[in-house]
Order: structure tokens, then C-alpha cells, then sequence
């Protein structure tokens, strides 16, 4: 059955792999699924058609037949259930697994989402200067802990998992900040996760649509 994904007609970030579609075709890649891509504007992303798939008007959803799914958390959930190479068939190593999903998306993400919009949606406010370190210390507070964890292991638990694509994905965005540079295995971490021939793939997927022409 084909699968077809949205993706931004032309993403802000100009194909650094920032926005969303990125990590779920990474799982796709992981997986070996081919898939098809619709490409949408932000005016489309608010009308019926988009908002029957995506209530909130986002990217990327994910149609598989009959099936609709939105949020990247459960489309790579769902990927990592469907196919083999997400997921450990030991019942506890898989549970540990689901967890660091939800860590990555539910204690990691957020503060890191807060750290953009400080840095770039709030830079022009009168208070910006004075709240930009107290949201980089709540960024910090995260990485310590998760620095400390992972410790000189490859990967969180064991085996590559989808609970690894999903952090990597997320401490991807820290990069032009600085932060993930002052925490030398995290860094390393990441591009461990860069380095995998599916994210490569994947990067070079959405980088194609995105990348400005050359003339
Ligand atoms: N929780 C949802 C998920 O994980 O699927 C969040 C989805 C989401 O935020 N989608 C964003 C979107 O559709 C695109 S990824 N935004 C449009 C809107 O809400 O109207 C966020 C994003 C966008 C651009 C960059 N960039 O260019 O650097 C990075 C990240």
C-alpha cells in the first residue's frame, strides 16, 4: 500500500532537516518502506482537506489506505510497530524503548521548542535578554541528566531504537544555539544518529525540495 507523507512546500529552514517531515522519513528509511510526499503551502495546511488528516493544520500526517495519522510521535510509532528495525522484540527492552519516545517528545522537546521561540519569534521583545538564560538553564537542566545517562554508550538503551531517532531528532535543533556543543557525548550521540545511511537518505530527501536553486 503506497504511503504518502506531507512536508512543507518550502520549509523555513531552507532543508536543514528542522522540520518534522525529516524524522519521519528517517523511521521510513530505517524501516525500507518507500513512501510518497505531498508538498503544502501554509494556506493549505489550514484548509478542509488538510485539516480532515491534521486537526491542528500541521505537517507532516502520514496516509497509509485507509489510514490517517498525524503527530510524529505516533507515525513512528506506528512504522516501528508495523516493520522490523525500530522497535527490540524483547518485551522489556521494547517497553524501555516506548519510554525514551515519550521522553524525547514529552521532557525533552518542550524546553528546547521554548528555547526557539525565545531566540527567534521573542528576540525583539524588552525582555528578551533578561529570559534568554533562564530558558537555556531550563535546556541545560535537561541535557545534564540526559548527558550523564547515556555516559559512553552508542545509543540509550542497547540497540539503535526508535526511541533514539526521536531524541537525536529533537537535539538536533539545539545545534545553532551552542548548547549541544557543551556536551561533548551528546554531540557525538547526534551525529552518530546523522551518520546513519536511513537519516542521510532522509536529509537528502527533504533537502532536495527545499535547498534554493542553484543558477
Ligand atoms: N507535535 C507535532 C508533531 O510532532 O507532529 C508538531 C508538528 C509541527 O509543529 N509542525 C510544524 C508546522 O506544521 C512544522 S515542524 N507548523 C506550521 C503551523 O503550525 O502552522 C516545526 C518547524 C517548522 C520550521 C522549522 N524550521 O524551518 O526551522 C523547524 C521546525
Amino acid at each position: 500500500m503506497t504511503i504518502t507523507i506531507t512536508a512543507f512546500e518550502r520549509s523555513p529552514d531552507g532543508g536543514k532537516g528542522l522540520a518534522r517531515d525529516t524524522r519521519v522519513r528517517w523511521a521510513l528509511e530505517e524501516v525500507g518502506q518507500p513512501y510518497e510526499v505531498r508538498l503544502v503551502s501554509f494556506a493549505q495546511m489550514k484548509e478542509p482537506d488538510h485539516l480532515a488528516v491534521h486537526p491542528f493544520g500541521q505537517i507532516p500526517t502520514y496516509e497509509e489506505g485507509s489510514l490517517s495519522l498525524f503527530e510524529t510521535g505516533s507515525i513512528v510509532f506506528h512504522l516501528a510497530e508495523q516493520h522490523a528495525g525500530l522497535l527490540p522484540r524483547d518485551r522489556d527492552a521494547r517497553a524501555r524503548a516506548i519510554s525514551w519516545m515519550f521522553a524525547a517528545l514529552n521532557t525533552v522537546e518542550p524546553p528546547i521548542l521554548e528555547l526557539t521561540t525565545a531566540r527567534i519569534f521573542e528576540a525583539d521583545k524588552s525582555w528578551s535578554e533578561e529570559r534568554l538564560p533562564l530558558v537555556k538553564d531550563r535546556v541545560r537542566a535537561r541535557l545534564d541528566k540526559l548527558s550523564a545517562y547515556l555516559g559512553a554508550a552508542d545509543w540509550l538503551d542497547d540497540a539503535f531504537s526508535a526511541g533514539d531517532l526521536l531524541m537525536v531528532s529533537v537535539l538536533l535543533r539545539l545545534r545553532m544555539s551552542g548548547i549541544l556543543d557543551e556536551y561533548q557525548n551528546l554531540a557525538a550521540y547526534v551525529a552518530r544518529g546523522e551518520a546513519r545511511p536511513a537519516y542521510i537518505r532522509a536529509f537528502a530527501a527533504q533537502f532536495a525540495i527545499n535547498a534554493p536553486a542553484a543558477n
